[in-house]
């Protein structure tokens, strides 16, 4: 039985038990609890329940698109700029390892290699070498992907497989100065993710193992702590490589091995995976590579999952956020983009990676709105209006896609 089997039998098994505590819910749990629930069942259009490994995440508050794709709800977004773990999206390229590999979290090990002596570390060892803490928007590649009319294949995300969170860990930087500094020629941080993988098949072609820019190593931890618990096995506890700024996809779980190296990986992920191709073509290694985050921004309330909004005074609200820079100033706009209003940043300013709350106090009377939110970071690049196209549907930041029609009255 491969690991995929399994996973997808152990999320069966969940069905059952999550089934039974819903019954008390409503009939959606009676649904469920009857058997009629499943992955792929007549009752796939009811919410499918939690996964094993995620079962203590808020169901409330995701939309579970499969055992290991969960998008956080729109509406669930709260203002206080982090995103409690409970809340926050998941998605695992390959099924989570084992529970046990966070039974004895100090005793995890992490190869080191291209410093001038490359040596295995474990996190006991880390949490000698230093310590820093960044908040920071964890963000999907193919969040967004779901506004896409193309309908790319891969998870239909809206806005919610991304959240902003505090990560604590050891700088990268302090780790490659502890074993002699970079050995020469270096120009990429590879990280190597610590799934077991299936046997029989080329490891390339299914290793999370991805490489960034040099430069993005300043910023970087190798991190055992998010929003101020160790990382949970399902986040890439016991512990994860961050590169803040860059899209989640580099910011590799159960990291095993760390790498400076001359050249990107070869990896499958990397050389064809999370490519910005034009229609029409494949993923290739001549195409831009999905790794900086660009400014983006969306309003989660109210949005139309809510109940119906009142007419009279209204807190338009959202998140925006620059990638790489801090974010100077949000638009909204209550007649879907005709015209603008500056809206207020409200909460405290947890640095250029994290995101930033914004609010605008208006007056609607009864009618129908699009409200859309453009934002503008602080180098001076404004939000775009519309997406780019391309196959995987990465990237999408315009914020005609992310707009919402709500009616109030
Ligand atoms: N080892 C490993 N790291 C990984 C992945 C993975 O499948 N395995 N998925 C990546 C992708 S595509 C994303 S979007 C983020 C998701 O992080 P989260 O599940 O903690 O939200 O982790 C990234 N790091
Ligand atoms: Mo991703």
């Amino acid at each position: 039985m491969n690991d995929l089997t399994r996973l997808e039998q152990s999320a069966a098994k969940e069905t059952v038990s999550a089934g039974r505590r819903q019954l008390l819910a409503g009939s959606a749990g009676a649904l469920v609890a009857a058997g009629v629930g499943g992955w792929a069942g007549p009752a796939a259009a009811q919410a499918k329940p939690l996964p094993a490994y995620v079962s203590w995440k808020d169901a409330n508050s995701v939309i579970v698109h499969s055992a290991t794709t969960i998008e956080t709800k729109r509406s669930a977004f709260g203002s206080s700029v982090i995103t409690p773990a409970e809340q926050l999206y998941i998605r695992n390229n390959l099924p989570a390892p084992d529970a046990a590999i966070v039974a004895d979290r100090d005793s995890w090990e992490v190869m080191i290699e291209g410093v001038k002596s490359p040596r295995q570390l474990s996190v006991r060892e880390l949490k000698t070498m230093g310590l820093e803490t960044v908040a920071m928007v964890l963000q999907c590649s193919g969040n967004g992907r779901g506004f896409f009319p193309s309908k790319p294949s891969g998870t239909p995300w809206k806005v919610g497989a991304a959240g902003c969170v505090v990560w604590s860990g050891v700088p990268v930087r302090a780790v490659a100065e502890a074993l002699g500094g970079m050995a020469d020629g270096m120009r990429f941080m590879t990280g190597s993710g610590g799934e077991k993988l299936p046997e029989g098949l080329d490891p390339k072609t299914i290793i999370v193992e991805r490489s960034v820019p040099m430069k993005a190593m300043a910023d970087s931890l190798l991190a055992w702590e998010m929003n101020g618990a160790p990382i949970s096995l399902a986040h890439g506890g016991p512990l994860r490589l961050i590169v803040p700024g860059y899209t989640g996809v580099n910011n590799i779980k159960y990291i095993k091995r760390l790498a400076f190296t001359a050249t990107e990986t070869d990896a499958r992920i990397m050389s064809h995976g999370y490519r910005i191709s034009p229609p029409g073509t494949k993923g290739d290694p001549s195409q831009p590579s999905v790794q900086e985050m660009s400014v983006k921004s969306w309003i989660n309330s109210p949005n139309p999952d809510h109940s119906m909004v009142k007419a009279g005074q209204v807190q338009i609200q959202g998140v925006a956020f620059g990638g790489l820079h801090t974010i100077r100033r949000v638009e909204v706009s209550i007649d879907g983009g005709r015209t603008w209003q500056s809206a207020r940043l409200v909460g405290p300013d947890l640095g250029k990676y994290a995101w930033r709350q914004f609010v605008l106090d208006a007056r609607l009377p009864a009618g129908s709105y699009t409200l859309a939110s453009r934002a503008t970071d602080s180098a001076g690049n404004v939000q775009p209006e519309q997406r780019s196209e391309n196959v995987g549907g990465y990237n999408n930041a315009g914020w005609v896609d992310h707009a919402v029609a709500v009616t109030v009255a």
